[in-house]
């Protein structure tokens, strides 16, 4: 067991600056109006930096910068330009401790999770982006004898991304790998709740590009990500956020006709199918363990298995196990290795989170375990922290249908196959689910029947980089992570040539 001491205590492995002013151009630049906003870490609720507070016209001093470095950074070759990649995702695994501790202190997530998922991942996505992009080729089509068309992949210029403050560094790295791989230069805006992480990371890898070809401007939705989605000057824009905020984005991009990108809110089904409980074995084991996932990064996941749904004849065995395990969580400081549920990312989050607990209550659902915030004593009392809840009810309850974001799962029963698959399709969204069978056949027809872009079969929570993630439904529009990302960060450009010497 390790306990990290907070950053700026004596001790800390992390130091972040007292105050963040925006990355453009390659330097550090105050807000064009000076203002800047305090930002909490929701371990102790205490003000640990303040940053600034972005606004449409540093929005623009940043797209300055972007333009004036896209055109030579889109120049570059793939070998140079996947050999940066190679390079930050190197000094990233280099200071991958430091990085993870700094994450945990910002956003209240475990560090064990940062130590093991969130940086190994992020490191992961750069490197698989570097091999991706010197993989990819062009394409030759053959009109006839003598024409031929020739297809390049081009950059789009300037992209704008937009994140939430769930995997702040992760969520960062989603983005900016493919987009910089394809030869694009980015103005990104954090999550006003998460914004120091990722400027601790600029930072760290703030030689490794050329200036200009990564700005970042911190701010508010509306101040700072408005202008940035809006803007005629983005021939892009790629946001990660809820459902009602993708709608605006796509408003915005609208009038200037670009592409857009979305990765929106979920309400994730986890189908335990009867025979996953024919032995009590390591199967058995597996798929109570996938049950708790729904506290995983505290239910502040697009992809929360946020409604568990039970088959009938094993619903009281499979539930009275799985409740055990939720029970043995162990929550406290994220610093400490030992904790396996943190603190929520924002006390805004927190409160959300106990008002839906309220609504579920008083819908008639019961509360089989927590339900409450949670006082850890000392200087975490301070902090966001609420207990694993397991609500028992119907799929027509708010709890079911609307994404809490916390660590919460609404759990009911299903009769038979169909009856199953109609429940889980039984929601306005389409991200994630999990089907657990030891049975071949049904997981496979469970799997392509349920309607979502990731459909995780006995196992869950696993975002390996080479395998596609997106919505169907309202839960958003393109995919991240694979291959298949980087063309949403390029144009094709197709040469059509005749190589005929007679007349036309
Ligand atoms: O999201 P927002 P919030 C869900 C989750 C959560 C809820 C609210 O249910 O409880 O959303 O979280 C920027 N123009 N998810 O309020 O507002 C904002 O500054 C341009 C699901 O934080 O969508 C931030 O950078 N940008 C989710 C980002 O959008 C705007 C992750 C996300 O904020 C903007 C996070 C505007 N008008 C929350 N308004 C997931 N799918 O993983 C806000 N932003």
């Amino acid at each position: 067991m390790t306990v990290y001491q907070p950053p700026g205590q004596p001790g800390s492995i992390v130091t972040y600056r007292p105050r963040y002013e925006h990355w453009i151009g390659g330097e550090w630049r105050p807000p064009v109006r000076g203002q800047y906003f305090q930002n909490p870490t929701p371990v102790t609720g205490e003000i640990f930096c303040e940053v600034a507070r972005g606004t449409a016209e540093d929005v623009e001093a940043a797209l300055d910068a972007a333009h004036a470095a896209a055109p030579a950074w889109g120049r570059t070759s793939p070998a140079d330009r996947a050999q940066v990649l190679l390079r930050i995702a190197d000094r990233m695994a280099g200071h991958l401790e430091e990085l993870a501790v700094a994450e945990s202190w910002e956003n209240g997530k475990p560090v064990r999770e940062t130590l093991a998922a969130d940086l190994p991942l992020a490191v992961d996505h750069l490197r698989y982006f570097a091999g991706a992009l010197r993989a990819q080729e062009g394409g030759l089509s053959q009109i006839d004898d003598d024409t031929v068309a020739y297809h390049f992949h081009e950059p789009l210029g300037v992209v704008g991304q937009i994140i939430p403050w769930n995997f702040p560094l992760l969520m960062a790295v989603w983005k900016l790998a493919p987009a910089l791989a394809a030869g694009n230069a980015v103005v990104l805006k954090p999550a006003e709740q998460t914004p120091a992480s990722i400027l601790l990371l600029v930072d760290l890898i703030s030689d490794l590009l050329p200036p200009g070809v990564l700005n970042v401007v911190s701010g508010f939705g509306v101040e700072a990500g408005k202008p940035l989605a809006s803007s005629s000057r983005v021939r892009k824009i790629a946001f990660t956020g809820e459902t009602t905020t993708g709608r605006l984005i796509l408003q915005y991009a609208s009038s200037n006709l670009i592409p857009v990108s979305l990765e929106l809110g979920g309400k994730s089904p986890n189908l335990f199918f009867a025979d996953v409980a024919a032995e009590q074995d390591a199967f058995y084991d597996k798929a109570l363990e996938g049950f708790a996932m729904f506290a995983l990064n505290q239910g502040e996941v697009c992809t929360c298995p946020s409604r568990a749904l039970i088959q009938s004849s094993i619903y009281d065995r499979f539930l009275g196990d799985g409740l055990e395990r939720v029970r043995a969580m162990r929550q406290g400081n994220p610093l400490d290795t030992d904790t396996q549920v943190g603190a929520q990312a924002s006390n805004d989050q927190l409160e959300k989170i106990l008002a839906y607990i309220e609504i579920g209550q008083a819908e008639g659902a019961k509360v089989l375990a927590g339900g409450e915030r949670v006082d850890l004593g000392g200087a975490l009392s301070g902090g966001y922290y609420v207990a694993p809840t397991v609500f028992e009810g119907d799929n027509s309850m708010r709890i079911f249908q609307e994404e809490i974001f916390g660590p919460v799962v609404a759990v009911t029963r299903f009769d038979d196959f169909a009856d199953g698959i109609e429940i889980a399709n039984d929601t306005l969204y389409g991200l994630g689910a999990g089907v657990w069978s030891r049975d071949g056949s049904v997981a496979y027809r469970a799997g392509r029947a349920i309607q979502a872009g990731r459909v995780w079969t006995n196992c869950y929570h696993a975002y390996p980089a080479h395998a596609a993630f997106g919505g169907y439904k309202n839960s958003g529009i393109g995919r991240e992570t694979h291959r298949v990302a980087l063309e949403h960060y390029q144009q094709t450009k197709n040469l059509l040539v005749s190589y005929s010497p007679q007349a036309l």
